[in-house]
């Protein structure tokens, strides 16, 4: 949004099927985001390259060109030091560097203090290895970078994504068919909840809230007049709540009892709040603690609406099955409480709701649902008008190389998608910094390596950093109760090496403490896929293993995120 006045990931799924070179920086995309790695796995049959940036030797790895297995929270270092190599061995876009881009000089002296031989040094990875992945991005026609948590969960997060949007910027890999820079959505409808309005900040279809053209659009079409000042991210709620100044809190779809970084603070936030409302499917951790629970019925098999998904595609999602007792879908739950505090809402179906937001959003007011049915998904932005006004932006020699393509291995699917299926929407965004004349240029941020804030001692010998398994999702509400799946519990991965040297055996039980708290006994997965002095847990089993009563809250103030993937533990045989 910074850089280019718009959040969302620049480039559609398809496109990694046309690319040379793919990334994953900080993202288990294998097992975290299956559906779009499949596609990445289909542009690896047609040629393309990738690349895996991640402390551990994930799944992934077995099937990539380059892995750089990275020092935890030193990814800035890594992206600066790919940077000075770039642009000492002249390999940057200078074309597209003058004509689309601002504040150049001011990266090009931040990146050259940052050599690949002190990179080694602070990121672990030999000097020869980041020469080689800066010269094959800048190198490549076309190349996608994407990024997810190891990047973002650092108090750093927000320096972190500047500094690869930076390369992207330094090599021209955005605004065209085939490459782009790619934050992926958690959740199926995290892209949708930000584009719905639900950030502090923003409004519905990333208005700003400052903005006053905003709040003329949405008094006139609301008829009430809002609030001027700005809202509360979830960290400042909490802080807020610490400090007196916050006393109750509606909770809908999130537990942030057992998803926040450190519990113990959570739990004790919570606890002295004088009136908590959660709004969930289950009975979870933070519902147990509120004083009213109202039972929703679940959006994608029990109601009607839309999702937004990690291209920006907005799809239909149907109901199903009933849903169960008194569980009632969120958006009738919430006009009724707005009626009885006065308000007069009164719709009846999630379509009245969507044609709403086609009025306030003008990325959103293409996409009806006659159209959704017709098309399948649109990605936004999609203007009103006619299919003639507003085709497809993919270039007619792509379109014909992806059918060839796909021809070549055998896919005939992808040739009638790519060619024959109308298409309207945006497939990949910020074309216009490739026009002659660029409306609005894109300005590099210039950043600088921080570490972790807490790195390991003496007393807490070990770094943990924490995140997700390919069977379980989140805080486990929604996969606790599988049991077909390989290992449904939680399991410390650590390293042979260290494991014998506390005297613990694979499947041996430990205890992790931080100085928050203390994880009594979780099962040890002695695996290469951590190296000495790191350890992993994922956080999907909270009664038995609370992960984040250990990890620690220290929060990116751009961001609102905490530090979930670096804090220091010590482990013991249990
Ligand atoms: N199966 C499954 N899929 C999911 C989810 C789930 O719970 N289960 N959750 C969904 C949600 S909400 C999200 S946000 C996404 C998250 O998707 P991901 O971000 O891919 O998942 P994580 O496992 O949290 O972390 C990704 C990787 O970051 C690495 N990492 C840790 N520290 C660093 C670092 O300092 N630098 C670098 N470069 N890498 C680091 C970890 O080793 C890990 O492999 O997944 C979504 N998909
Ligand atoms: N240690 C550690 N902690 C982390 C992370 C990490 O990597 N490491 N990752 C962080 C990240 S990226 C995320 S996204 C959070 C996730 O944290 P949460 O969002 O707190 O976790 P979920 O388990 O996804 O909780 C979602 C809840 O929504 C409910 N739900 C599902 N569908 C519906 C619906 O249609 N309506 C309603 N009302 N409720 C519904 C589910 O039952 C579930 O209880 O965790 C964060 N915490
Ligand atoms: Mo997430």
């Amino acid at each position: 949004m910074a850089t280019f006045g718009a959040g969302g990931a620049t480039t559609s799924y398809e496109e990694f099927e046309h690319t040379d070179l793919i990334i994953c920086w900080g993202s288990n995309t294998q097992e975290c985001h299956p559906i779009i790695y499949n596609h990445m796995r289909r542009g690896m049959k047609n040629g393309a390259k990738m690349v895996v940036v991640d402390p551990r030797k994930i799944d992934q790895v077995r099937r990539a060109d380059k892995w750089l297995p990275i020092n935890v929270g030193t990814d800035i270092y890594l992206a600066n030091a790919m940077a000075n190599v770039i642009i000492s061995e002249g390999l940057h876009n200078k074309e597209f560097i003058e004509r689309a881009t601002e504040n150049f000089e001011a990266y090009r002296e931040k990146v050259a203090g940052y050599t690949p031989e002190y990179a080694e040094q602070i990121t672990g990875i030999p000097a020869e290895d980041i020469r080689e992945v800066a010269r094959m991005y800048a190198k490549s026609d076309k190349a996608i970078l994407n990024w997810t948590l190891g990047i973002t969960e650092h108090h750093n997060g927000a320096d972190g994504v500047f500094a690869l949007i930076n390369l992207g910027l330094l090599t021209g890999h955005v605004g065209k068919y085939g490459s782009g820079l790619n934050p992926l959505r958690g959740q199926n409808n995290v892209q949708g909840g930000g584009d719905m309005g639900a950030l502090p900040n923003r409004m519905v279809g990333g208005w700003q809230w400052d903005d006053p053209e905003a709040h003329r659009l949405f008094e006139e079409v609301w008829g009430v007049p809002l609030p001027e000042k700005v809202g509360k991210n979830q960290a400042e709620m909490l802080d807020a709540i610490e400090r007196g100044e916050l006393r109750c809190m509606y909770v809908i779809g999130e537990n942030p009892c057992q998803s926040d970084a450190d519990e113990h603070r959570s739990d004790r936030l919570f606890e002295s709040l004088d009136f908590l409302v959660v709004q969930d499917l289950f009975l979870t951790k933070t519902a147990r603690m509120a004083d009213v629970v109202l039972p929703a019925a679940s959006s994608w098999s029990e109601t009607d609406g839309t999702f937004v998904n990690s291209e920006r595609r907005v799809q239909r999602v149907r109901k199903v099955v009933e849903p169960p007792g008194e569980a009632r879908d969120d958006i009738m739950i919430l006009r009724d409480i707005a009626n009885r505090m006065g308000a007069n809402w009164n719709f009846e179906t999630a379509e009245e709701v969507w044609d709403e937001v086609r009025a306030l959003a003008p990325n959103f007011s293409g996409i009806s649902y006659e159209r959704l049915e017709k098309y399948g998904g649109i990605q936004w932005p999609c203007l009103d008008g006619s299919f003639e006004e507003i085709s497809d932006n993919t270039p007619k020699e792509q379109l014909a190389a992806g059918a060839r393509g796909a021809e070549e291995s055998g896919s005939a699917a992808l040739t009638t998608d790519v060619v024959e299926k109308p298409q309207i929407g945006t497939k990949f965004l910020h074309a216009q910094l490739w026009e002659k004349e660029v409306k609005k240029r894109a300005p590099f941020t210039p950043v600088d390596h921080e570490g972790p804030v807490e790195m390991p001692d003496e007393e807490y010998p070990f770094q943990l950093t924490t995140g997700r398994r390919l069977a379980f999702h989140n805080t486990g509400t929604m996969t606790q109760s599988y049991k077909k799946v390989k290992d449904p519990e939680e399991l410390l991965e650590i390293c042979a090496e260290d494991a014998q040297a506390l005297g613990i055996e694979d499947g041996e039980f430990a205890r992790v403490s931080s100085r928050r708290g203390t994880v009594p006994r979780v099962k040890a997965r002695v695996t290469d896929r951590v190296r000495p002095g790191l350890v992993f847990l994922g956080y999907s089993f909270a009664d038995q293993v609370p992960t984040n009563v250990l990890t620690i809250n220290a929060v990116d103030p751009k961001s609102g995120t905490a530090e979930l993937k670096a804090c220091a533990v010590k482990i013991e045989k249990a």
